[in-house]
């Protein structure tokens, strides 16, 4: 294959002590010679070397830098690499990346490192995204499914599956046309229960979806309450910073805020919003429209009432009704209410709710409990899964797996109908092709571009 050397700068751009400028292709060799002047030979694979680099057109100087050279296939890409470790900053990467293009390389592509890493088979297509989940991850859940899954901790998983099913075709096949002097048929109930094990384990993987897909994201925690009811301030307490504006004035929020954060290991989006009345005016009207529908979107609720006041009836159909999401009922101010006080609801109100907890951002009770509760209401299967179980965190994994799950169903039908083995066997092929494609063992240029498409040039 005809492949040109590309070229970025693959640290973040702005200020900053050490930047990388990464070279991936046949030509890199030559291009870092042209801009190291002098150097006798192309240095040892693997050895950093420091060196000076040089315009090769007018030979000044450019940067003292450290540049190593990788030998495909030994490699990041597996093609020949230079990576050089010069000044950061906003001047300094961009001039040597800008003079190793004048001296023949190509600005590199987002993903276009990894995606050739891709490949030429250095890793997978599940190994390739862990790569983006590593770098865009914010909290440590996603970190830790990342790592397992660069380790080949999914790839394992999902390529037994593919080894298991192309078990059960040769039994199949065993089963169909065995010769009549050797070992009789396999039973057919032995193939299916084959089959059933597979099924149970693609269950177990896709049960990790619906959480892994939120730890890319972030769960959304709703703030929401009475006008006045410390929403704002629990908001900011939990932040750790003065992000929204609090007063002592009923309706102080009108529009909803969303702030990344994590709890307790865990990525949430956490919102404060505009408290809810039926009064107020047309913005404030607005703004609980708002907080409505974030209500509706919503992976867990924080339902905020203050100590010091009587719950409303409104407040307990809200706990009450309490539909398929979580809700934690945070009693604000425990400050001005002593410790057993404050707590009027009975135990039919709360029926619905997950968790209960007292706090102040005065004294700080209960700024813990949230930080505790929260994760294990969102992600719990993830929360008590061993820490090195892969995780499906995208949904193009989540489609794959159900897929496959479909068609060994169907397969499993068709036998159990007794329908001949030849026609139930037609079944296996595309669940393979499915977890071939998770893996990437096949794939198309659309799935490639839209899996490096999330990348940062660079990578
Ligand atoms: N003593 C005490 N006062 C608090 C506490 N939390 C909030 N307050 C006060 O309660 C008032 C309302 O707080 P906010 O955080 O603005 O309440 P909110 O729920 O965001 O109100 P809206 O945005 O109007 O819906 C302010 O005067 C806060 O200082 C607390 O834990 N203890
Ligand atoms: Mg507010």
């Amino acid at each position: 294959m005809e492949v040109d050397t590309i070229a970025a700068v693959s640290t973040a751009p702005g200020p900053g002590a050490v930047a990388l400028v990464r070279m991936s292709g046949p030509e890199c060799g030559r291009i870092l010679r042209l801009l190291a002047p002098g150097l006798s030979a192309l240095p040892e694979p693997r050895r950093v070397t420091l060196v000076d680099l040089r315009d090769p057109e007018d030979g000044e100087l450019l940067d003292r830098a450290l540049a190593t050279f990788y030998a495909g296939p030994a490699s990041y890409t597996g093609e020949d690499v230079v990576e050089i470790s010069c000044h950061g900053g906003a001047l300094v990467p961009e001039l040597i990346l800008e003079t190793c293009v004048r001296a023949g390389a190509r600005r590199a592509d987002p993903g276009e490192f990894t995606r050739r890493a891709y490949l030429r088979g250095k890793v997978d297509l599940l190994q390739a995204e862990a790569v983006a989940d590593l770098v865009h991850a914010r909290s440590r859940a996603l970190h830790r499914a990342a790592l397992t899954q660069l380790e080949h901790g999914l790839s394992a998983r999902v390529a037994a599956l593919r080894e298991a099913l192309v078990h059960v075709e040769a039994l199949l096949v065993h089963h169909i046309d065995f010769p009549e002097e050797d070992e009789p048929p396999v039973p057919i109930e032995r193939i299916v229960k084959e089959a059933e094990a597979v099924l149970r384990d693609i269950d177990v993987l896709l049960a990790t979806a619906p959480e892994g897909e939120l730890l890319r994201e972030g769960a959304l925690a709703v703030l929401a309450g009475r006008p006045n009811a410390g929403k704002s301030s629990l908001y900011n307490a939990l932040l750790g910073e003065e992000r929204a504006i609090v007063t002592e004035e009923p309706g102080t929020t009108r529009d909803a805020l969303v702030a990344s954060i994590e709890l307790g290991g865990f990525p949430f989006r956490l919102v404060d919003t505009a408290g809810l009345r039926e009064a107020g005016e047309r913005v404030e009207r607005i703004g609980i429209e708002v907080t409505r529908r974030y209500l509706e979107r919503a992976d867990v609720v924080l339902l905020c009432c203050p100590c010091d006041v009587e719950v409303s009836e409104a407040e307990r159909a809200f706990l009450r009704e309490a539909g398929g999401v979580p809700i934690v009922w945070v009693r604000t101010k425990a400050d001005l209410v002593p410790a057993a006080g404050g707590d009027d609801v009975v135990a039919d109100d709360l029926a619905g709710v997950a968790s209960t907890v007292r706090v102040s951002v005065e004294t700080g009770e209960g700024l813990d409990g949230i930080r505790r509760v929260l994760p294990g209401l969102v992600y719990a299967g993830v929360v008590t899964a061993s820490p090195d179980a892969p995780v499906l965190t995208r949904s193009r994994h989540r489609r794959g797996l159900e897929i496959a799950r479909a068609e060994i169903e169907a397969f499993r039908v068709a036998l159990g109908d007794g329908l001949p083995a030849e026609v139930a066997a037609s079944h296996l092929r595309p669940a393979e092709t499915a977890l071939e494609e998770v893996l990437g063992t096949i794939s198309t240029e659309a799935v490639l571009d839209a899996v490096f498409a999330e990348f940062c040039v660079g990578k």
